[in-house]
């Protein structure tokens, strides 16, 4: 049993309510520092098994809570991961916008806060439309649309399968990542590694947004998260069998550049690039002692 407080977190995480890779490392770290204030500092490493067991795609959330789990001072390993995650925030759009350049048309899927920020930022370089899926069966494609209107960006929601349509008109694909592979590949919302197909099909090149703390290291088994089947049909009718992964691979081969806050980097490039800047995501050995921000 963790704290009320801690397990209202996990159990966030676990319907949605918090989404998304970034985000859902930052509930992390808040719950490591409730459970740590109520003296619970022994049980980090079963904090992480609990909370990867309800995403067992998010490398980002292992990647924080090991740099906690490894550190004497557990506060400043939780501070120095938020500033990461902060900093990160602040440059990817930045990096994005360089390494994109202009574009009129954008098309996404699901919904990457790392995305939508470097659309917006995109969009006030020079204004551009997009396009985003609604993104079947929970629908975040609706949080990207609210958040693209928001910063004024003219955007068009379609159901996932009219997606070749929108892949067609846009000049640019950007997607989120959960997890980024040593090979340049990424998993990220199931329906990517269509989206990519598509982009490849119609010669638009294929951008990945993300944070380099998702870069999978050793001690970390991936798996693929397979959701509660009442996501697609509640009351499925006998005999009908309901599959419902929550990621799909996109592989190296579709994917243009990865544009993380650390610079963007073709695919074949990436892993070895973020473990220059952050050795232990490769090596596991998470230093015990401070570790720099980025
Ligand atoms: C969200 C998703 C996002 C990545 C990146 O899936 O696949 O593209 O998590 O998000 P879910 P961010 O809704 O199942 O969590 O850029 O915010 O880290």
């Amino acid at each position: 049993m963790f704290p009320r407080a801690v397990s209202r977190i996990i159990s966030d995480i676990a319907s949605l309510k918090i989404q998304g890779a970034t985000r859902v490392a930052e509930a992390g770290l808040h719950a490591a520092e409730i459970l740590i204030s109520s003296g619970g500092a022994a049980r980090l490493t079963a904090l992480r098994r609990s909370l990867i067991a309800t995403r067992p795609t998010e490398p980002c959330l292992w990647n924080a809570l090991s740099a906690v789990i490894a550190a004497r001072d557990k506060a400043e390993a939780i501070r120095t991961a938020r500033d990461h995650f902060t900093i990160s925030r602040q440059r990817i759009p930045g990096v994005a916008v360089r390494a994109i350049g202009k574009v009129r048309c954008v098309f996404t899927h699901c919904h990457s806060s790392a995305v939508v920020s470097s659309i917006a930022a995109l969009h006030r370089r020079s204004k551009l439309q997009a396009h985003c899926t609604e993104t079947r069966p929970r629908f975040q494609g609706r949080l990207t649309a609210s958040e693209l209107a928001r910063h004024r960006v003219p955007v068009t929601l379609s159901v996932d399968s009219a997606m070749p349509e929108s892949i067609a008109c846009a000049d640019a694909v950007l997607l989120g990542a959960d997890a980024l592979l040593a090979d340049g590949s990424v998993y990220n919302k199931v329906g990517s590694s269509l989206v990519a197909i598509l982009a490849e099909r119609h010669r638009r090149p294929v951008y990945i947004l993300s944070d380099s703390w998702k870069l999978i290291g050793p001690g970390y088994a991936l798996k693929v998260e397979e959701r509660d089947s009442s996501e697609v049909w509640g009351r499925a009718p006998r005999g009908v069998r309901i599959r419902n992964p929550a990621f799909d691979r996109v592989d190296a081969s579709f994917i243009k550049s990865i544009i993380t806050e650390i610079g963007s980097f073709p695919p074949a490039r990436a892993a070895t690039s973020i473990a220059r800047a952050y050795p232990f995501l490769a090596t596991g050995q998470w230093p015990s002692g401070r570790q720099s921000a980025s």
